[in-house]
């Protein structure tokens, strides 16, 4: 959930295959959620973003409008 300009949980893990879903519910705030190279939301108010990781590894992602929102998905083999 992307909520109170934060992710939560910042830190998930997934087994290879598994898909992450970021809802974005946060009053209208615009949030995005990107990793370079691996998966782009856009910028956002609401709604919700869907990654399916199918190489294992970890994988950091931020919010371009709010740099400092961060978080990881570890994706296991
Ligand atoms: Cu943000």
């Amino acid at each position: 959930v992307v909520r109170d300009v934060h992710f939560a949980p910042v830190d998930v893990t997934v087994p290879v295959g598994g898909t992450v879903r970021w809802t974005f519910d946060d009053g209208g705030v615009l949030h995005h959620v990107g990793s370079e190279g691996e998966f782009d939301s856009g910028i956002i108010p609401e709604g919700s973003f869907e990654h399916t990781f199918t190489t294992p590894g970890v994988y950091e992602y931020h919010c371009s409008v709010h740099r400092y929102m961060t978080g990881t998905v570890t994706v296991t083999g």
